[in-house]
């Protein structure tokens, strides 16, 4: 497998492409081996990756620290009906989290309330003023922090000199002191890591069943206060899961896989489903259609209506808030469709000779500029620093490159007000005049870095892509972070037809030994790939991108989706004859 040449060394983006090893995984009935050793070569054990479980991906909640502490006062409170709120966050995570738990409380009979900040006015996570109104103006005796407070000390010591019990489920990274209430956290310094990976939403599963076994210890159902049947909430834990960009896998496959097919339970995302127009629920609608509609108040409206919409049973109450999601989702997408044009175009043009872009735009809603940095990264493949109003910005990099350092060593210089995150993904708030400092830093930092090659799933020869082996990989689904849609290389053939549709896609037909295969790349005529390939006549060529089964015309034929290309002249025609 490994002994594939390519027709080049550096493919028309100027990368290098590798072969991922090939571990060949167990026999597994009905499950092509193609498709185990791509689980298996990707580190999933595949004896539970292609069915997985609740019972076996499930950890016994007690092993959390901080998970029997929590459940213990957090039953003691539901039991002694005190006036509970539980404190969330704006984005996807927070909104499911938030609606689970104020479900689950609403049919204990616990009156309790919801509150999430305001993006722009308050910002992420507790707040102190917010605090302090939940404890005069609703008497809140529990506060309950969901996707936030692990580093907030400070609000939270507040919350508890106020006399209240404070307890924190949450993901984020720990600094180096305890906060002063009690944390399940699998990022706590004195955990083991190895749910880590859970986002909130999985996690207030997990405390849930904690909370449910407790209750049963504690003889609290009965007849009219029975247990939930948690399983009926796996499609908001999927969505959350989905949405907050997590690996797909342990526990979190499991609920995507199990919680997918049942979304349509939920009064809210039924709702949401029927406002879009009825799109199928799968890790895709839930990533660009479901979540952007549920965050979108929050990113540029009213932070509420997200949770409201996942915790009502109120068919016309879900209805409406779906109806006003989908439209400031729509507002949201026309703000950010012209801000990405505009910054793609200076991206290219103005920022060409540095190596990391920074673009500031006062004009740019600060909720927007994690989606326009991701679509900048994307268009020019170098990491990317967006900065709206206010000077707050958003930071995407690229796969290889950590972001979240250069961030750090900027605040470290002094450059920005605040900043953190991780690898991939980071936030910053800086002095507008400070920008161009910011862009020469960052750039210098990034100069040299050489993106690592592009890894191959499945290197096949032309002719040789079926329909069923497309249908195979599915089986690999859901796709996402650790999982994603296999990358298939077509390698051996020329390219014996080009056709340009509409002025803006190129498809090639690529004849090779075994036969012919279709690639197709969308909307690319102006970028060096699609006038590269539209150029490739009587080329030797390997596509590399997702393959799919295109249904057109009531006949299955697989499809390419090129992503890269290495492109060869083919100077003897005679090579190809043979
Ligand atoms: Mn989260």
């Amino acid at each position: 497998m490994t002994d594939v040449e390519f027709c080049n060394e550096t493919s028309v983006l100027g990368r290098k492409w590798a072969i991922k090893d090939r571990i060949e995984g167990p026999k597994i009935d009905g499950i092509d081996p193609i498709v185990v050793s791509v689980a298996a070569s990707r580190g999933f054990d595949a004896t539970r990756f292609f069915a997985p479980t609740l019972h076996e991906e499930m950890p016994d909640p007690s092993i959390m620290k901080g998970m029997d502490e929590a459940v213990k006062a957090f039953c003691d409170a539901v039991i002694a009906g005190r006036k509970i709120a539980v404190y969330g966050d704006y984005d996807v995570d927070g909104a499911t989290s938030t609606s689970m738990m104020i479900r689950w409380l609403r049919l204990m009979g616990n009156n309790a309330i919801f509150y999430i900040p305001d993006r722009l006015k308050e910002g992420y996570g507790p707040n102190e003023g917010a605090i302090r109104r939940l404890h005069a103006e609703e008497g809140i005796e529990f506060l309950l922090f969901l996707d936030c407070g692990t580093v907030a000390h400070k609000q939270l010591a507040v919350a508890r000199d106020l006399g209240m019990e404070v307890v924190v489920i949450d993901h984020h990274d720990q600094n180096d002191q305890d906060p002063p209430a009690i944390l399940v956290n699998p990022k706590r310094r004195d955990e083991t890591g190895d749910y880590a990976y859970l986002c909130t939403a999985g996690l207030v599963f997990v405390f849930l069943v904690a909370v449910q076994r407790e209750m049963r210890l504690r003889s609290f159902f009965n007849d009219e206060r029975p247990a939930v049947s948690l399983q009926n909430w796996l499609g908001i834990v999927a969505l959350g899961t989905v949405c907050d960009i997590v690996p797909l896998r342990g526990l979190n496959r499991a609920y995507v896989h199990l919680g997918l097919p049942k979304m349509g339970e939920i009064p809210g995302i039924k709702a949401l489903t029927i406002a879009n127009g009825d799109p199928e629920y799968n890790e895709r609608t839930c990533g660009f259609v479901f979540g952007p509609c549920i965050n979108a108040e929050g990113r540029i409206g009213d932070t509420r209506s997200g949770t409201m919409l996942l915790s009502t049973d109120d068919m016309d109450e879900a209805h409406d808030i779906a109806q006003k999601l989908v439209e400031t989702n729509k507002e949201r997408q026309e703000m950010t469709k012209a801000a990405q044009t505009a910054a793609v175009e200076i991206a290219v043009t103005t920022m060409q000779a540095y190596n990391t872009v920074v673009i500031y735009n006062e004009d740019w809603h600060p909720g927007i500029v994690g989606i326009v940095a991701s679509k900048v990264k994307d268009a020019v493949n170098k990491p990317t620093v967006i900065i709206g109003s206010g000077g707050t910005g958003s930071c995407r990099s690229v796969t290889g490159y950590d972001i979240g350092a250069d961030i750090r060593a900027a605040m470290s210089a002094g450059m920005l007000h605040k900043g953190g995150g991780h690898a991939m993904a980071a936030g910053l708030h800086v002095d507008p005049e400070r920008v161009p400092e910011l862009l020469e830093f960052l750039s210098a930092r990034s100069a040299g870095f050489v993106h690592p090659p592009k890894e191959i799933d499945l290197a096949i020869p032309c002719g040789r892509v079926s329909p069923e082996l497309i249908d195979a990989m599915m089986q690999l689904r859901p796709f996402g972070t650790d999982n994603p849609q296999p990358r298939v290389v077509i390698h051996g053939g020329y390219v014996s037809k080009v056709t340009v549709m509409k002025e803006l896609h190129v498809k090639v037909m690529i004849a090779g030994r075994y036969g012919s295969n279709e690639a197709v790349i969308w909307n690319a005529i102006g970028t060096p790939l699609g006038d590269a390939l539209r150029q490739s006549d009587d080329k030797f060529v390997d596509v590399y991108g997702t393959a799919r089964v295109d249904t057109y015309g009531g006949k299955r034929k697989p499809v390419l989706i090129i992503e890269d290309a290495m492109i060869k002249e083919n100077e003897d025609e005679m090579v190809v004859a043979a």
